[in-house]
């Protein structure tokens, strides 16, 4: 572990509120990181804040008719009480409209074009007649080159990745009129990347233990090649560029937003009463950086902000940038304009924060896209922190308090499974530390829980409700146990639980502030008082699923009940009909064609042979959820080749009027003909 650690997550665009897709995408990961090296007694801080220049605000602005002060005051404000509320810990939470801001980017800025970085070119830009304004970034959209997506933004394609400038876009359109835009002349600094990409590839292929996804991100565009990237727009809104000449020019939203995280920390330093403390964190070389963003943020932050850090010559580098996948929801792509995403705001009105934290940190985006449910949400709660982790400590706590006088009974003359029950602390402690470490915080929760099923289970074998009687000094023993464990879970689970877990140290009369190592087999003495056991998660019903679910389809539209059919087809014949042959298959596979909108890639066994079936379903469905499912087939269709690959059959699909897609399933034999 370094000396110290610098912690960023992402600058939220202070445009619209924290919803689920934020906090699986950087936020919960950063804060459970922080927290649990926090308890290792590592000197480390978290940073970030409000990005509230760009295109993004802008157009926000517009669309609302208000400044676009106006919207990042609110924004700032809203997001940063919310995440407060929902437990994630920053030390400081800045804002890049601040002055200290603006000076850092300046100086920032100054020194690069002192070095003679930057280059500056003439070129032609996209440009809306009617409004008379340059169209930088997002006031464009248009279709990627890369991959054909029709929705692609003029800074960046979300669907692939790519980063783009506006010219590059096939079919333009200004977001603000819908004019097709017209050429331009203007002059802009640019940061030569394609010079520079040597230096950046070099350091890049030097990077160990970075995730597969982020470094196959940053390998497939260097070896596409890098362009030069303009790092000034013409805008009214954002840090001035500080040169004679760039009159009503700013400075681009992707450069000053990542040293964001240089003045926020600044401006911490000042907090603390020492200016100078923010030096040890961004120019000393035994701190390690880490940035916690999403994966569209990933060409930012792996090879743009490194090589302005790189050239600036002062700074550190990143050490790590554990990027994240998307998080769908209820198997949909998250859509803020569509309504479908669940807010921060609106999930602590009606919940605890810990139960967010615990589900969709055992669902985090790790390695690929995943899916948020309440139905899920439901059965984590209520089968694993109920029914294992709150039975648990309940069982445990009450018990020694109802025939202990709540008085910790002493071990004496431990068994096998008292000692094994024991030893699990110790070991389940180095191995979630290990998962930590690697930023694997899925499996860290899940070694975490485990440590809770092992004292489930320890407590139900050894029957203290018979011992009791029969044998008071075994009774004593199981909950000597049990009650280290549960001090032990109340550290570790911390970073996760961490309300929870506070109030049953505080149950445990336990101190504040034990740290990671503290954990042991005996953190309680012998004869110590402990408080009576209190359900610590209450079960959550099926109405509020259905209920929550009901909520967000009516919000999106999704399913409305007043429905329009198509016109049924004219009248066929019965010889032309039993000419098709159904089949029952099995999807036993299912894969993402990542050049296609619509295609997933489907194995599916017929019994008697295996084919490749091209289905246009990828909107709706994640390849993970559908492996597994009986489906009803058209098998004799002609072959079909699509995006180069040939598809042999069909998927039979009902859609609704909304063009949701639902699966003809069956429970019949694979092979089965449908007639
Ligand atoms: N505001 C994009 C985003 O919210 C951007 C991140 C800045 S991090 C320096 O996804
Ligand atoms: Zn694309």
């Amino acid at each position: 572990m370094s000396k110290r650690t610098l912690v960023t997550s992402a600058l939220p665009y202070a445009n619209g509120p924290i919803h689920l897709g934020h906090l699986a995408g950087a936020y919960l990961p950063a804060d459970l990181f922080t927290r649990y090296r926090r308890l290792k007694g590592n000197d480390i801080i978290h940073i970030s804040g409000s990005d509230e220049h760009g295109v993004p605000i802008t157009i926000a602005a517009e669309k609302k008719g208000v400044s676009p002060q106006e919207i990042v005051d609110e924004f700032h404000e809203r997001n940063k009480k919310v995440f407060k509320e929902f437990g994630i810990e920053f030390d400081y939470y800045g804002r890049t409209s601040s002055p200290l801001h603006r000076e850092t980017s300046q100086e920032f800025f100054k020194t690069l074009n002192d070095k003679g970085i930057f280059i500056k070119k003439s070129e032609e830009q996209l440009y809306d007649n009617e409004i008379n304004m340059f169209l930088p970034d997002r006031y464009v959209t248009g279709t990627c080159p890369s991959c054909g997506h029709e929705e692609a933004y003029g800074d960046q394609c979300e669907k692939c990745g790519t980063s783009l400038s506006p010219v590059e876009l096939i079919n333009p359109k200004s977001v603000l009129t819908g004019n097709t835009p017209v050429s331009r002349e203007t002059e802009h600094w640019y940061l030569p990347l394609g010079k520079l990409q040597p230096e950046i590839e070099e350091w890049i292929n030097s990077r160990s233990g970075w995730k597969a996804n982020v470094m196959g991100q940053c390998k497939s565009w260097l070896k596409e090649g890098l362009n030069d990237r303009a790092v000034t727009r013409d805008l009214t809104w954002g840090v001035p560029v500080p040169l004679e000449g760039a009159e009503n020019k700013v400075l681009y939203v992707w450069f000053d937003a990542p040293i964001g995280y240089i003045s926020a920390t600044k401006e911490w330093a000042r907090e603390q009463g020492d200016e100078d403390l923010w030096k040890t964190y961004w120019q000393d070389s035994e701190t390690s950086l880490i940035h916690f963003i999403g994966k569209d943020n990933i060409v930012f932050h792996c090879l743009m902000f490194p090589l302005m850090l790189m050239k600036h010559e002062d700074y550190i580098l990143p050490e790590n940038v554990p990027a994240n996948e998307f998080l769908n929801l209820e198997g949909r792509k998250l859509s803020t304009s569509k309504g479908w995403a669940v807010w921060l705001e609106e999930y602590l009105k009606d919940y605890e924060p810990d139960l967010l934290r615990y589900v969709l940190g055992t669902t985090l985006p790790e390695t690929k896209d995943s899916d948020f449910a309440w139905k899920d949400f439901q059965i984590r709660i209520n089968s694993e922190l109920a029914d294992i982790l709150g039975n648990f400590v309940f069982r445990a706590l009450s018990f020694t308090d109802n025939f202990f006088d709540g008085m910790v009974p002493e071990l004496k003359n431990p068994g096998e499974k008292e000692i094994k029950a024991l030893e699990e602390i110790d070991k389940s402690k180095d191995r979630i530390s290990q998962s930590y470490e690697k930023f694997r915080f899925r499996e860290a929760i899940a070694e975490t829980m485990n440590l809770a099923r092992t004292g489930n289970k320890y407590f139900t074998e050894t029957e203290p409700w018979k011992t009791r009687k029969e044998d008071p000094e075994a009774c004593g023993n199981t909950l000597h146990v049990s009650i280290q464990i549960c001090a032990a879970l109340s550290v570790l689970f911390t970073p996760v639980l961490p309300q929870k877990m506070e109030r049953l140290r505080k149950n445990l009369g336990l101190k504040n502030g034990l740290l990671w190592d503290d954990v042991n087999q005996s953190m309680i003495k012998t004869g110590s008082k402990i408080s009576s056991g209190e359900i610590l998660f209450h079960k959550i019903e099926d109405e509020v699923v259905e209920a929550e679910l009901k909520k967000l389809k009516t919000r999106a539209g999704v399913g409305k009940t007043k429905t329009s059919y198509v016109p049924l087809k004219k009248t066929t014949d019965f010889k032309n009909f039993a000419s098709l042959d159904f089949r029952v298959g099995l999807i036993k596979n299912a894969e993402d064609i990542p050049d296609s909108d619509k295609l997933l890639k489907l194995t599916v066994d017929l019994g008697f042979e295996t084919r490749t079936i091209l289905s246009g379903i990828k909107k709706q469905y994640d390849p993970e959820a559908i492996t597994g499912k009986k489906v009803c087939v058209v098998a004799n269709l002609e072959p079909k080749k699509m995006m180069g690959i040939e598809s042999n059959g069909m998927v039979l699909m009902a859609e609704e009027e909304d063009g949701d897609l639902h699966f003809l399933s069956t429970d019949a034999k694979i092979g089965s003909p449908v007639f």
